[in-house]
């Protein structure tokens, strides 16, 4: 079908004012002879045949350069090219392109630490992008750790982000102390950054929500686990933020699974019609548990889901932390000024199990994962700075001890704390628990022998 139309294109091209008249009686025919294939003598009532064409279920469609100097006006009058041609969903169509959208993808670092484009002002003096290597390094070993300790019966359970520290540690790096995290269950790095200590993240993997209290950033959500839960909370937050005309901005992390959730969809919406201050930070791991990436959405990227909502959307190496932190930054920068949200796209990989409860060796083949091992972030930025005289093997061993030292502390702090009475995971939910669970509340206590008090 596609040649008999631009064949018809390509004769339309030629019509002159003179045979317009004959046009709309001609137009019905004219189809019929596309359909068949036959060459007539196409009559000129561009519109006419245009409507024939729709009722039949064919449009051209604008911008692929198929038929050279064919030249068709569209529905402003201006001239389009008409290109290929095809049918389009519900049989109607337009002539003229509507719209048109690109999504861009950067990155400052290839993954043996070469600079592919001039840095950004903050990452110009290396020295300067130590502290973020550090933060990887810290959330690297302190994720090992986790692991180790639920392995062993001590952790209640934990989402590893392995591979993935660039996109925790890039975007809490732009924030400012007054933003406002909204984090998944795999942004340890983000929240350690934000000041959440190792101790909290701890008593909070270990199964109680003090660690979700954390004593700052006061202001940032704790974990969220219900999966894009957090999305229509982060847009609530930055709502308020406009209405009281503070320069601060919600920053909403999310996985590439929960972008297919209405949740996410909805607060893409109020975002992008509120011109809200938020920044949603996709982190696209590649795995949504054991659905890969290709079968949870035919979406060419995830970045282009903000195009519907009226947002910016950007995609991003997530193993280039100098990558994630500029877009995170100039988007912050972006929102706090009023300029609305924007939905960047971190492209990473999982290098773990999914959580401690999963078992990827039996969905994916090893030669995948350890293929995704040469685009490591912190291999790539301690390169960087190996490269560039601003790291040494003396620093990174001085550094893992230090970190090591710190994580020990934490880990005997976390396992001195008390534990709370079973009741207590009745008292996080509701201002005021409804008749039923108030019910087995009075019975865990009675239970527990009214360890930690009724009120606990
Ligand atoms: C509302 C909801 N449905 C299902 C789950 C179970 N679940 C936990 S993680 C997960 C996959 C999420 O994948 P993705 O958004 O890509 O995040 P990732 O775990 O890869 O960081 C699912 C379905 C959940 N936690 N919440
Ligand atoms: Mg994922």
């Amino acid at each position: 079908m596609n040649g008999r139309i631009c064949k018809a294109a390509r004769a339309l091209a030629g019509m002159t004012q003179a045979d317009l008249a004959k046009a709309a009686n001609l137009a019905k025919q004219t189809v019929a002879d596309f359909e068949r294939g036959a060459r007539t003598p196409y009559p000129n009532n561009l519109a006419a045949i245009r409507r024939a064409l729709e009722s039949a279920g064919v449009v051209f469609i604008i911008g692929a350069g198929e038929t050279p100097g064919v030249r068709w006006r569209g529905p402003g009058g201006g001239e389009v090219k008409p290109a290929r041609a095809s049918r389009q969903p519900g049989g109607g169509g337009t002539a003229a392109t509507a719209a048109s959208f690109e999504i861009h993808h950067s990155r400052f670092l290839d993954p043996s630490g070469r600079p592919v484009q001039p840095l950004p002002e903050f990452a110009r003096d290396p020295a300067a992008l130590i502290p973020l290597y550090r933060a990887m390094v810290l959330t690297r070993r302190f994720d090992a750790k986790a692991v180790a300790l639920q392995r062993t019966g001590r952790l209640g359970t934990f989402a590893s982000s392995l591979g993935q520290e660039a996109v925790g540690v890039g975007l809490a790096s732009a924030m400012r102390p007054e933003d406002v995290l909204f984090p998944t269950y795999r942004e340890a790095g983000a929240q350690l950054c934000r000041g959440v200590t190792l101790e909290e993240l701890f008593i909070y993997w270990g199964g109680d929500e003090r660690g979700g209290d954390f004593s700052g950033p006061r202001q940032d959500f704790p974990v969220c686990i219900p999966v894009a839960g957090q999305a229509p909370h982060a847009v609530g937050v930055a709502y308020a933020m406009k209405l009281r005309r503070e320069p601060r901005a919600a920053v909403c992390v999310i996985g590439d699974g929960a972008t297919s959730k209405g949740d996410f969809y909805e607060a893409l919406n109020f975002a992008g019609a509120w011109r809200v201050p938020v920044v949603f930070v996709i982190n696209n791991n590649q795995w949504a548990i054991s659905l890969p990436r290709t079968a949870q959405t035919a979406a060419q990227t995830l970045a282009q889901k903000a195009i519907a909502a009226g947002i910016d959307g950007a995609q991003v190496d997530g193993d280039d932390v100098i990558a994630v932190r500029h877009a995170v930054d100039e988007a912050l920068h972006k929102a706090r000024a009023g300029g609305g949200p924007s939905v960047i796209e971190a492209l990473t990989y999982r290098l773990s199990d999914h959580a401690t409860a999963d078992d990827a060796s039996r969905y994916r083949d090893a030669e995948t994962v350890s293929a995704h091992w040469r685009t490591d972030p912190i291999a790539r930025l301690r390169a960087f700075l190996g490269n560039a005289g601003a790291w040494s093997k003396d620093d990174e061993e001085h550094l893992i001890g230090e970190i090591d030292a710190r994580i020990d502390a934490a880990v005997q702090a976390y396992e001195a704390t008390p534990a709370q009475p079973p009741q207590a995971m009745f008292d996080c939910l509701y201002a005021e628990l409804p008749k039923a669970l108030a019910e087995q509340r009075a019975t865990a206590s009675r239970e527990s022998g009214g360890k930690g008090g009724e009120d606990a």
